[in-house]
């Protein structure tokens, strides 16, 4: 008679050691723990896009990232229900976040009009009207059964001006509230973030972090940051943001981002990150490793027979030599992109398993100029 932990446990976030303003933690859930900082690889339609999802299990992650736009649309949400939900469709019995959708809207969608009640959209796929309210954006990620969910927010482009930055993160703090209501019919053991806007104005990141702060919620997302602004702003409004933000829960970046993000956004506090960066450009012919950004793709690969890395674990980074690479990404063969995307999931997180130990340790600083050295020594 063995007490169900799925039933037991509550959502919570536990800090174990900071090193400056990096955090090691766990965000538990009753489906699994998160060792922080994660980073979560995007299942956007239901798949990491060219990985088995045991791999990426045995990679190291924790959470996969999923989308309630693309889903909403194919297969629906209604569906994924009756399927069972997404972690029993997909085969992923892990953690699972989702987006709430206006993000995605937003770059994908035609015809997009928003109003105070929510945003209609026509789909990029059919072309069909379709609404999204922050009490249906809540209701479709309950369906999925994902176990943190976004509230409805607007991320705006920058630059902006300040009017527009203001209306928009006050818009999502009033649709915050609606989101909150709206996620209380859900299970217990699920978590709903609040998502920081404010733009690239201290003022108003302080105003929009404050806001969700008096709502009150289980943990905040960072949005609206890596939209078209500097990295060096962006790494200003985390400085601004995380001092604000409670200690005792979890802070996700949202979309960010390259490994220099990542480790210069941890610097700053930041505990989670999902980005499309090591899949999609596993699918363009680009490889991460421990030299930086490797194009398979240049002729200068075409007859080198050393592996990317050989001191990697990754078999694809490991025993596949450049010149294979470089010939199937040349023929379009799916096998270079699940190679690559294979090589850059695995160096995503070991990269993120390298901090969680250098701050255990309290050599954060240390782990991070080593890294930057090997980026910055380049590939010979
Ligand atoms: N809001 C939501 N999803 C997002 C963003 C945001 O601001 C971003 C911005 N980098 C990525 N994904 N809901």
């Amino acid at each position: 008679n063995t007490p169900d932990f799925r039933e037991q446990t509550d959502f919570h976030y536990s800090l174990h050691a900071t090193d400056g303003a990096a955090r090691l933690g766990e965000v538990v859930t009753p489906r699994g723990v998160i060792r922080t900082p994660a980073f979560m690889p995007v299942g956007t339609a239901g798949t990491v896009k060219g990985m088995y999802p045991e791999q990426v299990r045995e990679l190291g992650a924790d959470i996969l990232l999923g989308n309630t736009y693309h889903l909403m649309l194919r297969p629906g949400a209604e569906r994924v229900a009756r399927l069972g939900g997404l972690h029993t469709l997909m085969r992923w019995p892990h953690p699972i976040l989702t987006d709430s959708g206006g993000f995605q809207v937003m770059s994908l969608a035609s015809l997009r009009k928003m109003s105070e009640k929510g945003v209609t959209f026509r789909s990029h796929i059919d072309g069909a009207y379709h609404e999204l309210t922050p009490e249906r954006s809540i209701e479709i990620q309950g369906l999925l059964g994902a176990d943190i969910q976004m509230q409805l927010d607007e991320c705006v482009r920058l630059p902006a001006s300040q009017d527009e930055i203001a209306r928009a993160l006050r818009l999502s703090l009033r649709w915050a509230e609606r989101s909150k209501k709206a996620f209380e019919a859900q299970p217990k053991g699920r978590a709903l973030f609040g998502i920081v806007q404010g733009g690239d104005d201290a003022e108003l990141r302080t105003e929009s972090a404050r806001g969700l702060i008096d709502i009150d919620f289980p943990g905040y997302s960072i949005g609206g940051l890596a939209v078209g602004e500097p990295q060096e702003v962006m790494l200003a409004m985390l400085e601004v943001v995380t001092p604000i933000l409670p200690a005792g829960k979890p802070r996700y970046l949202m979309g960010v981002g390259t490994p220099d993000d990542l480790i210069e956004s941890v610097a700053r506090g930041v505990d989670m990150f999902d980005c499309v960066m090591p899949t999609r450009a596993g699918r363009h012919a680009q490889a991460f490793t421990r030299f930086g950004k490797i194009n398979l793709k240049n002729a200068r690969h075409a007859e080198d027979p050393r592996p990317l890395d050989e001191t990697s674990d990754c078999p694809a980074a490991r025993d596949y030599s450049r010149a294979y690479l470089h010939h199937l990404v040349r023929c379009d063969e799916m096998l270079g992109s699940m190679l690559l995307t294979w090589v850059n999931l695995a160096y995503y997180q070991s990269l993120m398993a390298g901090i969680r130990a250098a701050i255990a340790e309290g050599r954060f600083e240390a782990f991070k100029a080593e890294v930057k050295e090997g980026w910055a020594r380049g590939d010979i």
